[in-house]
C-alpha cells in the first residue's frame, strides 16, 4: 500500500514534470506562414471574391485579424520573398529581381535571416514549397550532387522545395541538399542559354502540349508533364514532377514536418505554388470553379489551407499556432500560358478595388491579402487598416520569441507585434514598395518615383504605374489611384521624395 502510493506520488510528480516541460516547450507559439503566389487582393472571398468561395481562408480571417493595408515588399516574387525572409528591402541588394531558374543563392549566408533567428530561439524551421531565391554558388549547380548553399544555409533546418517557379526548369523537388527520386543513371542537366538533350520543346512539338504557351511570352522550351517551360533540361526523368500532384505533395510534407515537431516550437514557411502559372491543379479541382484553371487553383490553395488547419487540430496544436496567410505579389491573368484566365474571369476583380496587378507600382502590385490567426494570442473577427509590411515579420517574430536583433539584422523591419495581434492600430511610419520603380506609402499618401518605364505591360495587359512625372495619390480617398494630385500638393511631393531618398541612403 505504502509502496503503491509512493510510486503513484513519484510517477505523479514525474508526469507533472513532463507536463510542465511540454507546456514550457510549447510556450513559444508555432508559426506558419502560408504564402500564396500571385494571389490578388480581391481573389479570396473574405476580401471580396464573389464567384467562388474560399471557406478555409475565410475561416482564418473569422478567427483572426484581417489586414486591409498590408504589403509585400515588391510586385514580383523573388524580391518579396527576399524581403520577407531577411527583413531588408530587396532593392538594397543587387540581383534581387525575378531570379532565373539557374540563379545562385541570393540571400547572403553571413547574416541571420528570420528562420535563422527563430532557429536560435529554439525553433525547428522548414521551407516547403516554392523557393525562387536561387541555389548554389556563382560557379553554378550540379543538380546531381549536393545542392548548396540553399535553404539549409540560411536558417532552415529542413527544406522540400521547388527550386524556382513552376514555369522554370528543372521541374523537380529538392529535399534538403538533394533532388528527390533522382536516378543516378539519368543525370539532370539544365541550361538557360541553349537547348540541351533531345527532350521535345514547346516550340518544336506543340502537339505534345496540354496548354499552349503565349507566343508573345516564351515558355516554349523543354516540355515537362505536357507543359513547356522556361529553360531547357535533360535527364532526371524519374524526378520530374506532375503539376497536378504538387499541391498534394507539398501539403503532405508540411503536415509531416508539423507532426514530427509537435513537441517543440516550429516555424513553417509554406510557399504554395498556387496560383502561379502554369496552372494545372489536381483533377479534384479542375473544372470546379467555373473560372477556368486560375479559379480552380484558388480552390486548391484554399484546400491546402484547410488541410494544414486540420492537421494542427488533430495534433492539438491549433491554440498555440500562429498562422499568417498572405501572397507574394498581386494578380495576373495571362502570365505566359493560354489557360483562359482572362477569358473566364468574367466580372471577378482579382485586385478588388485596386489598380494595376503583378509587376505594377500601382497598389495591386504589392498590396495583398494578409491574415493573422493565433487563438492563444489574437481575438477573432477583427479587421485592421494598419499600414504594415511583410518585411516587418522578422522584427515582430523576434519580439514574440524574445530574441534581440543584432544591429545589422533586418534593417527595414519594424516590430509590429501589437498590430499583428490586433492590439494596436498604429501605422508603420512609412513603407517602401517596389516594382522596378520605388513608391513610398505614408499615412494616407502614396508617392511614386518618376520612371521612364512603359505604362502598360502589353503581354500581361497590366498597367505598370510608370510615369515620367512624379505621382501622388491620396489613398484613403482614392484607393484606385485615379487622380494624380502631385501638381496640387507640390510640398507633399517634395517632402515624400526627400523622405524616400533618405530611406534609400540608409
Ligand atoms: C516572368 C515570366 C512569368 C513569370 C514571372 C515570375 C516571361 C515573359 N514571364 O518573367 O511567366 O514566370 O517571371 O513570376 O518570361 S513570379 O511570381 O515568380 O515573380
Ligand atoms: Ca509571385
Amino acid at each position: 500500500m505504502i509502496k503503491t502510493s509512493f510510486i503513484k506520488k513519484i510517477s505523479g510528480s514525474v508526469l507533472c514534470g513532463l507536463l510542465t516541460l511540454t507546456v514550457a516547450a510549447q510556450q513559444k507559439p508555432n508559426i506558419i506562414i502560408i504564402y500564396a503566389d500571385d494571389l490578388g487582393y480581391g481573389d479570396v472571398s473574405c476580401y471580396g471574391m464573389k464567384k467562388i468561395k474560399t471557406p478555409h481562408i475565410d475561416q482564418l480571417a473569422k478567427q483572426g485579424v484581417r489586414f486591409t493595408n498590408a504589403y509585400a515588399t515588391s510586385a514580383t516574387c523573388t524580391p518579396s520573398r527576399f524581403g520577407l525572409l531577411t527583413g531588408k528591402y530587396p532593392w538594397r541588394q543587387k540581383n534581387t529581381g525575378i531570379a532565373p531558374g539557374d540563379a545562385s543563392l541570393i540571400i547572403p549566408t553571413d547574416h541571420r535571416t528570420m528562420p535563422g533567428m527563430l532557429k536560435d530561439a529554439g525553433y525547428q524551421t522548414a521551407a516547403i514549397g516554392k523557393w525562387h531565391l536561387g541555389l548554389g554558388t556563382k560557379e553554378g549547380i550540379d543538380w546531381n550532387k549536393s545542392i548548396q548553399p540553399g535553404p539549409l544555409e540560411v536558417g532552415f533546418t529542413y527544406s522540400f522545395i521547388m527550386p524556382a517557379t513552376l514555369d522554370r526548369v528543372p521541374c523537380v523537388f529538392v529535399e534538403d541538399h538533394h533532388v528527390v527520386n533522382l536516378d543516378p543513371n539519368d543525370p539532370i542537366e539544365v541550361n538557360y542559354q541553349h537547348k540541351i538533350g533531345t527532350d521535345p520543346t514547346g516550340k518544336e512539338n506543340p502537339e505534345k502540349l496540354r496548354m499552349l504557351p503565349d507566343p508573345q511570352q516564351g515558355h516554349n522550351q523543354t516540355i515537362v508533364d505536357s507543359i513547356s517551360r522556361i529553360g531547357w533540361m535533360t535527364g532526371g526523368n524519374s524526378a520530374r514532377w506532375k503539376d497536378a500532384d504538387i499541391a498534394g505533395i507539398i501539403t503532405q510534407k508540411a503536415i509531416g514536418f508539423i507532426g514530427r515537431n509537435k513537441q517543440q516550437p516550429f516555424f513553417l514557411y509554406f510557399a504554395s505554388g498556387d496560383i502561379h502559372v502554369p496552372r494545372y491543379p489536381h483533377s479534384q479541382f479542375r473544372g470546379k470553379s467555373g473560372m477556368g484553371l486560375r479559379g480552380d487553383a484558388i480552390l486548391q490553395l484554399d484546400w491546402t489551407v484547410g488541410q494544414i488547419v486540420k492537421a494542427l487540430d488533430s495534433l492539438g496544436l491549433t491554440k498555440n499556432t500562429m498562422i499568417i496567410f498572405s501572397s507574394d505579389n498581386g494578380p495576373v491573368l495571362n502570365d505566359g500560358y493560354m489557360d483562359k484566365a482572362a477569358e473566364l474571369v468574367g466580372t471577378h476583380k482579382p485586385a478588388g478595388p485596386l489598380r494595376g496587378g503583378k509587376y505594377s507600382a500601382f497598389e495591386a502590385g504589392a498590396r495583398v491579402p494578409f491574415i493573422v490567426k493565433w487563438p492563444a494570442g489574437v481575438k477573432g473577427n477583427n479587421t485592421s487598416n494598419t499600414l504594415i509590411g511583410q518585411v516587418d515579420l522578422f522584427a515582430s517574430f523576434a519580439r514574440l520569441t524574445k530574441q534581440s536583433l543584432q544591429t545589422d539584422e533586418a534593417p527595414d523591419s519594424y516590430d509590429m507585434l501589437s498590430q499583428l495581434l490586433g492590439k494596436s492600430r498604429n501605422n508603420r511610419p512609412y513603407l517602401v514598395t517596389h516594382a522596378g520603380t520605388l513608391s513610398l506609402v505614408s499615412g494616407d499618401w502614396k508617392y511614386v518615383t518618376p520612371s521612364k518605364g512603359p505604362k502598360i505591360a502589353r503581354d500581361v495587359n497590366i498597367e505598370l504605374g510608370n510615369d515620367a512625372a512624379p505621382q501622388l495619390y491620396h489613398l484613403s480617398a482614392d484607393v484606385h489611384e485615379e487622380k494624380n494630385v502631385a501638381d496640387q500638393y507640390p510640398e507633399k511631393v517634395k517632402a515624400l521624395a526627400a523622405e524616400l531618398e533618405a530611406i534609400t541612403k540608409k
